[in-house]
């Protein structure tokens, strides 16, 4: 009777303490399709051996308290890999440097264990000449919410209703094309001779240009509730993040960490590595844009202008269907948009223009791939298609020329 008293005591810390476990697996064979269409390599993080490992890789989300494991396999050729977290305060061994923790090697694998510390936006990435395999793709976000919730900024902080993160970086095709990527390298310690860095495409969560409405499209505010975006910066470049004129910003935290007071200004500068939590909030209903920046650290020019569009909404949108995948294509199109999607049965088809005015509609029964004709007269520009089922609504943004 004793022996089992001192055994549940004993066991009950570890009872109560969630453990969160990530497993993923390096490669460096991945494919990516940029804006003007060039399909680069790319080295990366995936979920599962089919999956093309992504930039940015997964988004690792815990919640404070939690016992953490990252499960980290290299089934890559040639370099190791190791994970480096980036902020968050971890001891030596397991924070992926790799002449202070280990690397992992060719078909092995290796565990990082922590206790998640305090809420806030973190970023991973591969330490291993980490110039070169960063830039290959070796990153991604991690989001640690407080103990309990998912619309709080940590305890005791800003409630929200929900969350965004937007991760900015950039492309030098140059630095994937395979003579550079299957450079010999298999330490930090070994130099590796890599061209001047010189970025031709800018991104936000790893798309640029018209991919971004196209993939990301908007970003939602309900109107008179706080919305929290996460900024990150994993790039090589410097950011400017304008935000809209018409809403009320306050940059709350930095560096996963709360500021002591809340900063109102338009504008915040994000150097590589930093991050900002800025909760945004709209009284009226309206359209804008959130623009960044990037310029060259050395000095100071202007390289390139990105913007995500953001839409205030008087009532909460519909939740987003994550497992109902649909693709429109061609875009831009001449009236005519195919759809593809993992949906079937009843849907409404709502085409608006940005300012929020209905331009066409109609109700389909969706069953596999379909055509959508779009009504004579509408204009050439940029519309938004809503597809709207009994689950719930997707939108993109389409082009009609
Ligand atoms: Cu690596």
């Amino acid at each position: 009777m004793r022996i089992w008293f001192h055994i549940a005591i004993i066991l009950l810390p570890f009872a109560v303490m969630a453990q969160s476990t990530e497993l993923l697996i390096a490669r460096n064979k991945g494919e990516k399709v940029l804006a003007d269409s060039q399909v680069i390599r790319t080295m990366g993080f995936a979920r599962t051996l089919t999956e093309n490992p992504g930039v940015p890789g997964p988004t690792l989300v815990f919640e404070e308290g939690d016992s953490a494991v990252i499960d980290l396999w290299n089934v890559s050729q040639g370099a190791p890999h190791t994970i480096h977290l980036h902020g968050l305060d971890v001891n030596q061994e397991n924070d992926g440097v790799p002449h202070l923790s280990f690397s992992v090697h060719h078909m092995d694998h290796g565990y990082y264990r922590f206790k998640v510390p305090h809420p806030g936006t973190y970023l991973y990435h591969c330490h291993v000449v980490s110039t070169l395999h960063v830039q290959g793709g070796m990153y991604g976000v991690l989001i640690v919410y407080p103990k309990g919730s998912r619309n709080l900024t940590w305890e005791n902080g800003y409630r929200y209703e929900r969350d965004y993160s937007i991760l900015t970086s950039e492309i030098d095709p140059i630095w994937h094309s395979d003579s550079v990527m299957i450079l010999s390298h298999d330490s930090a310690h070994q130099r590796v001779k890599i061209p001047k860095y010189r970025p031709t495409h800018f991104l936000i969560n790893g798309y640029s240009d018209h991919q971004i409405d196209q993939e990301l499209g908007l970003y939602e505010i309900k109107k008179d509730s706080n919305t929290f975006f996460r900024f990150s910066n994993v790039g090589f470049t410097g950011n400017t993040v304008y935000f809209p004129k018409n809403m009320d910003i306050q940059i709350v935290s930095s560096d996963g960490r709360p500021l002591p007071v809340a900063l109102h200004q338009d504008s915040i500068n994000i150097y590589p590595g930093e991050r900002y939590g800025v909760i945004v909030k709209s009284n009226e209903l309206s359209q804008d844009s959130i623009v960044i920046h990037y310029f060259d650290l050395n000095n100071l020019k202007l390289l390139n202008k990105q913007r995500v569009m953001v839409q205030t909404r008087a009532v909460s949108a519909l939740e987003t269907i994550d497992n109902i995948a649909i693709l429109v294509y061609p875009n831009p199109n001449n009236g005519l948009i195919r759809i593809q999607s993992t949906y079937s049965g009843k849907a409404d088809l709502l085409l608006y223009t940005i300012q929020g005015i209905e331009v066409d509609s109609e109700t389909i029964h969706v069953n596999g791939a379909f055509e959508w004709k779009l009504q004579e007269g509408i204009p050439p520009g940029t519309y938004i298609l809503e597809f709207r089922t009994s689950k719930g609504l997707i939108r993109k943004t389409v082009q009609k020329y």
